[in-house]
């Protein structure tokens, strides 16, 4: 490891390779190789957090080993019964007992606050939540995993990834009016699709990036998880230095930025004055078209908010743009601020009156609509949201049309009741942010040296399950076949009633695919589990381990597709799951559902990435690829990620 000034002074050198440098412990830094690197700090929230922590329970490690771990409550707060003010309660207790902070439910949303409050330009970051990436709008890089994943290593152990590729997106020029950082980010999905980012770290450059304060550049770090990067990235600089000096953290400031000779592996420009405001269309975010394009179409539900676009300079835009209004009668309107801090500053400038007095329903400080937590849209409902995924049935109605806008956009539709390009109001609205945000952090509680604190458990919080090593032959039926771009929500849907059996892995597993196919897990447990198969990036969207622990309890063994997205593969992993990918991709038509696979000599052929599988139906081979480090198949072979840091642990003592 070498120290980050060191790094910094070697010529030639992109932001994203300084810092892993800086943070480098085991590998190579060459695209695709496996590397592994310190983890700074860590983050949870509440709906994949009550798993790190049965996790780093079973760990044995008694305290935190990390800088700094925090622990938020901002996802499922509706409380509809019992499950969900328990997982709050058991959370907070491990917050006590392990040394981590715990931002209380109504403080925020993790991303907004941990940007606000905890961010460091040049330090490391991993959180369980696919929106960590949020805080590369600080100069950080900062990584969402699966929940075992920042389980270890706020045990101390490095986090593996394939060192990505570095893209360059050089922004130029001033953003045209009415263009805000959502109308950026998503023409870069518009260009790279919801894959394009896979393997890829997204680094911005260029003299555009002074036009966007630290929350815009944040809004545009947050969606780079939804071009499936492992993470996004803007220097630091003296737009940064002015955030930390709002925030009263001026001493968290370093200038961090790449050499002038730095070298890319792809560079991209956006001219940001040719820019206009733009729109995803249901149901990916990559199906990004010019709002004028679809001006006029009828809506019936606005949402502002969510990781991406909740700060105090967005609510402002859309107070200004609200004031003296009312929203169309065709309209509900819903706002949630991203934290407790944006709350208040809306609320002691008058900003928030005007937007109680335009009609607008302010919604706690959380998550809530963006994952189906309340405010579903009507039958066919049409929602405008300046959210960042927009997958069908996330919203809570299955037959919504959900459609991803800027804050602009969104809140001169709320007016119309049509969707209307924000430019329509003529001369762009400038908003002053205040020379310091009034900062109250006792919604947060630091960790104490209480650490013989009990871990308090509902009846809802199950032990957690524990899985065989890897067999050597695998036979089972195709209990699935599903297409290309299968999310994290298709597999393992969120919303509150679901949500909030997060802590209950036979509960919740029943669950499993209830939105392609609701016989999934009755079938899956008949049969006694099985394969599934798939397309190109399976798995993306959310970090949520519970979309393989639950398929792994209901007995799935192999989920064999074209390619994988990063998180989901590692989650497979590390609870067990043989995540194979087709050698000739054309095979994928070849399955069927209902057709019975078998693979053979799987204990010595994974070593070597010499599997075959058998479709005993018409006895046809395929070959079949995992690409996977040494490392990873030595978990699987031992049956996952827990097992393996346990045996790692007890051959370190
Ligand atoms: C999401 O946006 O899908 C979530 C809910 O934040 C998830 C985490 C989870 O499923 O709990 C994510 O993005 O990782
Ligand atoms: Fe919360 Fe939505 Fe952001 Fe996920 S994407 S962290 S659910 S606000």
């Amino acid at each position: 490891m070498i120290d980050l000034m060191e790094a910094r002074e070697k010529m030639g050198q992109n932001l994203t390779r300084k810092i892993i440098q800086a943070h480098l412990v085991e590998g190579e830094m060459i695209p695709g190789k496996e590397i592994g690197i310190k983890v700074d700090q860590t983050l949870t929230q509440d709906s994949t957090g009550t798993m790190v922590y049965l996790e780093f329970n079973a760990i044995g490690i008694p305290r935190v080993k990390t800088e700094l771990s925090v622990s938020y409550i901002d996802h499922n707060t509706l409380q509809t019964g019992f499950e969900n003010a328990d997982d709050h309660r058991f959370l907070q207790s491990a917050a006590k007992k392990y040394g981590i902070h715990f931002s209380r439910a109504g403080n925020g949303i993790c991303h907004q606050v941990h940007l606000e409050r905890f961010s460091i330009p040049g330090k490391t970051l991993l959180g369980s939540d696919s929106h960590t990436p949020t805080c590369g709008g600080m100069g950080m890089l900062a990584i969402g995993a699966g929940g075992l994943d920042v389980a270890v290593a706020m045990a101390g152990y490095p986090y593996y990834l394939r060192m990505p590729e570095v893209i360059n997106i050089r922004l130029h020029g001033k953003p045209a009016p009415w263009v805000s950082a959502k109308d950026i980010i998503l023409e870069v999905l518009r260009r790279l699709t919801v894959k394009g980012g896979v393997g890829k770290v997204i680094e911005y450059s260029g003299d555009g990036i002074l036009h966007l304060d630290v929350p815009q550049r944040a809004t545009i770090t947050n969606m780079g998880a939804e071009l499936g990067a492992t993470s996004s990235i803007f220097p630091s600089d003296i737009v940064t230095r002015s955030f930390l000096n709002k925030q009263g953290r001026e001493m968290d400031y370093i200038e961090l930025g790449p050499d002038i000779d730095a070298e890319y592996d792809r560079v991209l420009d956006i001219n940001l004055a040719e820019l206009e405001p733009l729109v995803a269309l249901p149901h990916m975010p990559d199906r990004v078209v010019r709002v004028a394009e679809k001006q006029g179409l009828a809506i019936d539900q606005v949402f502002i908010g969510s990781c991406t676009n909740s700060s105090y300079s967005d609510l402002m835009r859309v107070a200004k743009i609200l004031k003296g209004k009312t929203v169309h009668p065709s309209v509900s309107l819903v706002i949630a601020p991203g934290s407790r801090q944006v709350m208040y500053n809306l609320a002691a400038n008058g900003a928030l009156a005007d937007l109680v007095s335009a009609g607008a329903r302010i919604l706690e400080c959380a998550c809530g609509p963006c994952v189906g937590i309340g405010q579903a849209p009507p039958t066919k409902g049409i929602s405008l949201r300046t959210s960042n995924r927009n997958f069908m049935g996330r919203s809570g109605t299955a037959d919504a049309e959900v459609y991803l806008v800027s804050c602009e956009t969104a809140a001169v539709s709320a007016i119309y009741g049509k969707l209307t390009d924000p430019r329509v109001l003529g001369e762009q609205i400038i908003i002053e942010l205040p020379k310091r945000f009034t900062v109250d952090d006792s919604m947060i509680i630091p960790p104490d040296d209480s650490s013989n604190t009990e871990l308090i458990m509902g009846p809802n919080i199950k032990p957690l399950p524990d899985f065989e090593p890897l067999q050597d032959t695998i036979r089972g039926e195709v209990l699935l076949k599903v297409n290309d771009n299968i999310t994290t929500d298709h597999i393992m849907p969120a919303g509150a009633k679901i949500m909030s059996l997060r802590s209950n892995i036979p509960a919740i597993s029943q669950h499993v695919y209830e939105v392609v196919d609701p016989t999934f897990a009755k079938r899956a447990k008949e049969s006694g589990g099985g394969i599934i198969v798939g397309g190109e990036n399976y798995g993306q969207g959310s970090s949520r381990e519970h979309a393989a622990i639950a398929p792994k309890h209901l007995g799935i063994k192999v989920v064999l597709v074209k390619s994988f997205a990063r998180i989901h593969q590692q989650n497979l992993i590390n609870f067990g799951i043989l995540p194979l990918m087709f050698v000739d991709k054309e095979q994928y038509l070849d399955i069927e559902q209902g057709d019975i696979l078998e693979i053979k000599n799987i204990l010595s052929l994974i070593v070597k990435d010499e599997l075959v599988v058998c479709n005993t139906r018409n006895n046809k081979l395929y070959s079949v690829k995992h690409n996977l480090s040494e490392r990873q198949v030595n978990i699987l072979l031992e049956g996952g990620l827990l097992r393996h840091v346990k045996n790692k642990l007890r051959n370190d003592i």
